[in-house]
C-alpha cells in the first residue's frame, strides 16, 4: 500500500489519531498504540519502535501548526511535501482563509496548492474569477468537481509520490475528493441538511491513505478558523501571497507594510496593483498574530 520513505523494521507511519490511541503503518502491517503521556503525535510522523514498543517520534522535517481554539498550540500534520487548501463553489467565498493557510505552508516550507471543488455549481465562473488572484500569483491551482470526477486525474499526478494534506472548512469536499482519489476507502461524508443546505461535521479524525499510484493523502476534519503559529509579524510579512514581488523595495527592511514611509505595498495598494482585498485579510492576520503573542495575562486582564 503506502511505501513511506524511510520505514525499515524499527519504524512506522502513524496514519490516523483517533481517541487516545494512534494507528501505526510498520513494514510488517498496521498496529495502534497509545502515545506516551504529554508527547504530542500527530498524523505523519515517523514513530521509531524499540523493542517492539513505540519509543519516540522522528525528527519532524516540518509541521502544521495553529493557534488552539483555547489558547495555546496544536499541531495538525507533519512531514507533509504539499498542502492541499481546498475551496469549493455553493459557499461565500473566504479568501482570508486560504491565505492563513498559504503563510502556514510558506513558514513550513510546505509545498501549497489550491483546489476550488465543485465547480459542476452554477456559481463556478464567479468562482473562478475570484480564485483567479492566486493563479496570477503564480500559486498553482486545481479547479476540481468530486462529484463528475473532473479534474481528478489531473490532481492525481500533482500528487504522485508526494505526502499530502487536504484543509480547509467542513464541507467544502475533502473527505469526497479522497473518495474519487481512492474509491476503495469510501469514507464517509457530510449529507447536506435538507432545510438549510449547509453540511454538517462528517470526518471527526484525519486519516492517511496511500495513492494507488504512489504517495499518500490525509483528509483531516474541517476548521473553522486558522492562525497559524510559530511565526513573527515579520514571517506574516515574508509569506504573505503577493507580497515577496514588492516588497524587497521598501524603504526599510524590516518593513511591516502598515503605515512605514517609502513602503512600496502601501504604494501598490493605492495605485491598485495590489489588491485591496488582499491587503486587508493581511492586516486581519497581522493583528490575529499579534494578539497571539501578547502574555496571556494581559489578554485576561480587559
Ligand atoms: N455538487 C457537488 N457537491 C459535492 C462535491 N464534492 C462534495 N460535495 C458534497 O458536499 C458535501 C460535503 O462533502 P464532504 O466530502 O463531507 O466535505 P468535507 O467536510 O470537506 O470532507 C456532501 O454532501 C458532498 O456530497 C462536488 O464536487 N460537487
Ligand atoms: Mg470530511
Ligand atoms: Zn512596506
Amino acid at each position: 500500500m503506502i511505501k513511506p520513505r524511510a520505514l525499515d523494521k524499527n519504524s512506522g507511519r502513524i496514519i490516523a489519531h483517533h481517541g487516545l490511541k494512534v494507528r501505526i503503518e510498520t513494514g510488517d502491517g498496521i498496529v495502534e498504540h497509545k502515545p506516551p503521556r504529554r508527547e504530542n503525535w500527530v498524523v505523519g510522523d515517523i514513530v521509531r519502535f524499540e523493542g517492539g514498543r513505540p519509543k519516540d517520534i522522528a525528527p519532524r522535517r516540518n509541521e502544521l501548526r495553529r493557534r488552539g481554539s483555547g489558547g495555546g498550540d496544536q499541531t495538525l500534520a507533519a512531514n507533509l511535501d504539499i498542502l492541499i487548501i481546498v475551496t469549493s463553489c455553493g459557499e461565500a467565498f473566504k479568501p482570508g482563509l486560504i491565505d492563513r493557510f498559504l503563510v502556514a505552508a510558506g513558514n513550513a516550507g510546505i509545498e501549497p496548492m489550491i483546489a476550488l471543488n465543485k465547480i459542476d455549481l452554477p456559481d463556478y465562473a464567479e468562482r473562478r474569477e475570484a480564485v483567479g488572484i492566486y493563479s496570477k500569483l503564480g500559486f498553482d491551482v486545481h479547479f476540481l468537481s468530486a462529484k463528475t470526477a473532473e479534474g481528478v486525474e489531473a490532481l492525481m499526478d500533482s500528487l504522485k509520490d508526494k505526502t499530502s494534506s487536504m484543509v480547509g472548512h467542513s464541507g467544502v469536499g475533502k473527505t469526497s475528493l479522497l473518495n474519487r482519489l481512492i474509491p476503495e476507502i469510501n469514507r464517509e461524508t457530510a449529507e447536506i441538511h435538507d432545510k438549510t443546505g449547509q453540511g454538517r461535521h462528517k470526518t471527526s479524525f484525519a486519516l492517511l491513505v496511500g495513492l494507488p499510484d504512489g504517495g499518500s493523502v490525509i483528509d483531516s476534519p474541517g476548521v473553522r478558523q486558522f492562525t497559524p503559529t510559530g511565526l513573527e509579524p515579520s514571517g506574516v510579512a515574508l509569506h504573505f501571497p503577493g507580497f515577496s514581488h514588492v516588497s524587497g523595495q521598501c524603504k526599510f527592511r524590516d518593513c511591516l507594510h502598515i503605515t512605514e514611509p517609502g513602503c512600496r505595498i502601501l504604494e501598490a495598494v493605492d495605485a491598485k496593483e495590489l489588491d485591496e482585498g488582499l491587503y486587508s485579510s493581511y492586516q486581519r492576520l497581522l493583528a490575529s498574530v499579534r494578539e497571539n503573542q501578547e502574555p496571556r495575562y494581559l489578554k485576561n486582564k480587559s
